[in-house]
């Protein structure tokens, strides 16, 4: 058993815009309770949360990481997060392990875009925040500024704990003093300001506070607590990563005033699904079933699939059994780990609260709900509601015999983080992987390369256009061949009628008096729906239509099947040839989000894409939604433009919505692309 309890532990995720200090201070932290030695650094690439390879080259997360540290009877449970917001998927996974999100600002910068996002998170998530104000000792940051630029775009629950002094070379803390030096701000106002809102959460204690009653710590402790859990208070910290300045007082913070497992909000559980749903709570207790949350999944190349877990109640053995989700046979949980960054350290159980791993069980998914009881079956977390991965990449292997490996790879990727997702169109043939940007693409094709030893080529993803028709034709062929022996005899007359658009395809057989036998009629509806799969005009499946057969001729001797199937074939490309091919594209429904400032520019430049808008709706916080329909050919480079357009401010949704017919020109293009192809 481990040497702390549910009580002692504490779990954080260090949130924050790229580049505001988050592994850094990590760093710091781990130092300070004497983890380690010796402060690593991104540049040089030796921290201990930003372990991959690729991060050190890039000086950026690129995953969460976890690392663990002990403090004066606390076990700190930390989690890094990745601030690019290519990267979030993770990073809002993580979101779900902790009772508290530290969202880091940088202090020279202010707030920014990554800040408001994760702020906003976290509250609709009803998580314990708080905001960490790092790199106070770069030259010129102006402190009150940014406590005053946080309290106005947060709201006046942001109240520091701790103030700067000594020249930015310390903090001290305002919660439990009343008194002393500091650099901004009064200490005694911040101590009123803090504890005034404090005491508002319990009438008891606010009448004991105003009468002149000295409080309890422990008094002070549950309604600090209380006032977290409900919202109504997010402490600020200041902090030096590079200095050390705070480090020791932030641990003191995170031991003494930071909700345990015990505390904050639990995550809601559901038990069953639709209509049969209900909220269930999780107990914390170590002699429970065990429930526990898999919020990560790494490919480890040592230890190979790491499934990470946060235990909610129970007590999870290295020797006992666990089931997965409504699976009925449990896994052997085996070796059981905390993780230390890259590096993994075995353990023999872990209590409530904690986070942990298993290797090396295939079965374990992102999001699997793991238990030791058939009474806990159909439990999963309430769906954290993941942004949809809209860049896509087709890819293919560089050299042949690599297909297996790149599925793989691709495989393995996409278990990692559920906002990157691998399709295979079989229509068009091809692999699409998506992601949430650009950037994202790059790193995870150097990953294949670099991990799974993958070089695969890319292009824009195909669009899967369709052909149609737009009147009703006559088709007629005469299949007759002799070769020595045995002739071949076939004869077809049918007729197409454009149908409904969605209405599919329906083939119809109208042939009396067994000019074709009954038995040879699949042998025309086979050779139909060659052309209906490989398309008449651009090599585009067709839709929407349908064949009657009515009428043809047979030879007793020299029919056979295949005569029948070329017929068929021939019969229905001549009928197409008189019947007004046209060429439908997939239209979807974007829903695009931008600032109020930016609509003008977005909805120009949507018409110029060929957009019908269809209405626009003001959201809170200066940020307008426009809706509209738009070719989805018109929507390859969208994510780029729209994100250049909004300094990085826009996102879009979309979902199929139908096929409509391609304008002339487009169409020309299509046709004559499929016949130079054609030509090769
Ligand atoms: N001067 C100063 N620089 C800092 C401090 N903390 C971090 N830095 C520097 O800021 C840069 C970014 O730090 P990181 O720790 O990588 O930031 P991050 O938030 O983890 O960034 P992402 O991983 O991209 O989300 C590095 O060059 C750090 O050395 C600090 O307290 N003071
Ligand atoms: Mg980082």
């Amino acid at each position: 058993m481990p040497n702390y309890r549910t009580k002692d532990i504490r779990n954080i995720a260090l949130v924050g815009h790229s580049g505001s200090g988050k592994t850094t201070l990590a760093e710091a932290l781990l130092v300070e309770s004497g983890v380690k030695g010796e402060a690593g650094t991104v540049e040089r690439g030796s921290t201990t949360m930003d372990h991959d390879p690729l991060e050190r080259s890039f000086q950026h997360s690129l995953d969460s990481a976890i690392a663990s540290l002990d403090y004066e009877g606390m076990h700190l449970n930390l989690i890094d997060t990745a601030g690019i917001p290519d990267f979030r998927g993770p990073t809002l996974a993580s979101m779900t392990a902790v009772e508290t999100t530290a969202v880091v600002v940088n202090a020279h910068a202010g707030i920014e875009l990554a800040t408001r996002r994760l702020m906003r998170r976290a509250k609709q998530r009803r998580l314990c925040r708080m905001i960490i104000i790092n790199r106070i000792d770069v030259e010129d940051v102006d402190l009150t500024q940014v406590v005053n630029d946080l309290r106005e775009e947060f709201g006046p629950e942001c109240l520091p704990v701790n103030l700067p002094a000594e020249n930015l070379k310390t903090v001290r803390d305002c919660f439990y003093h009343t008194e002393g030096d500091t650099d901004i701000f009064s200490l005694s106002e911040a101590h009123d300001a803090i504890i005034d809102q404090v005491v508002e959460v319990n009438e008891e204690l606010m009448e004991k506070y105003l009468e002149g009653e000295d409080l309890s710590r422990e008094e002070l402790h549950s309604a600090f607590e209380q006032a977290l859990r409900e919202g109504h208070l997010v402490p600020i910290c200041f902090v030096s990563a590079h200095t050390g300045a705070g480090i020791k007082e932030l641990l003191d913070f995170f031991n003494r005033l930071a909700p345990s497992p015990r505390e904050g909000n639990p995550p809601p559980f559901i038990k069953g699904e639709g209509d049969d749903a209900i909220e269930v709570s999780t107990t914390a207790n170590a002699n429970d079933h065990v429930i526990a949350h898999v919020f990560k999944i790494t490919n480890d190349p040592f230890v190979g699939k790491l499934s990470v877990f946060r235990i909610y109640q129970g007590t999870v053995r290295a020797d006992s059994q666990l089931l997965i989700g409504d699976a009925r046979k449990p896994f052997k949980v085996g070796h059981l780990f905390k993780m230390q960054g890259g590096k993994h350290v075995e353990i023999d159980s872990g209590i409530p609260g904690d986070i942990c791993a298993v290797a090396k069980v295939d079965e374990i998914h992102y999001d699997a709900v793991l238990h030791d009881s058939h009474d806990e079956d159909r439990y999963h977390l309430q769906p954290l509601g993941f942004p949809k991965p809209m860049y896509g990449l087709a890819v293919n292997t560089k050299s042949r015999g690599q297909e297996q490996k790149l599925s793989t790879a691709l495989q393995r990727l996409q278990e990692e983080d559920p906002c990157f997702v691998v399709e295979h169109n079989q229509e068009l043939n091809e692999t699409v992987m998506r992601g949430l940007g650009e950037l994202y693409m790059r790193v995870t094709l150097e990953r294949m390369k670099e991990r799974y030893n993958v070089e695969v080529t890319t292009r824009t993803p195909r669009i899967a256009y369709r052909e149609t028709i737009t009147r009703a034709a006559e088709g007629h062929y005469r299949h007759k061949k002799q070769t020595g022996g045995a002739g071949q005899f076939g004869e077809v007359f049918l007729r197409i009628r454009p149908k409904q658009r969605g209405a599919g395809f329906e083939f119809i057989n109208k042939v009396v008096g067994g000019a074709i036998p009954y038995n040879l009629i699949p042998a025309v509806e086979k050779g139909v729906t060659q052309v209906l799969k490989d398309g008449a005009v651009a090599g585009y499946a067709m839709q929407d239509l349908e064949v009657t057969v009515y009428d043809g001729k047979f030879h007793p001797v020299d029919s056979k099947e295949i005569a029948f199937v070329f017929a068929g074939r021939n019969a229905f490309l001549d009928a197409i040839k008189s019947a007004g091919a046209q060429i439908l594209e997939p239209i979807v429904s974007v829903d695009v989000t931008v600032p109020d400032a930016d609509m003008g520019d977005i909805t120009g430049n949507l018409a110029g894409r060929r957009a019908r808008i269809s209405g626009t709706e003001s959201l809170r916080g200066g940020q307008v939604t426009i809706r509209a329909d738009i070719p989805l050919s018109s929507l390859s480079d969208y994510h780029t433009e729209l994100k250049s357009l909004t300094q990085g401010q826009g996102s879009y949704t979309m979902e199929f919505s139908h096929y409509d017919p391609v304008p002339s020109a487009v169409q020309q293009d299509l046709v004559k692309a499929y016949k130079t192809k054609d030509d090769d």
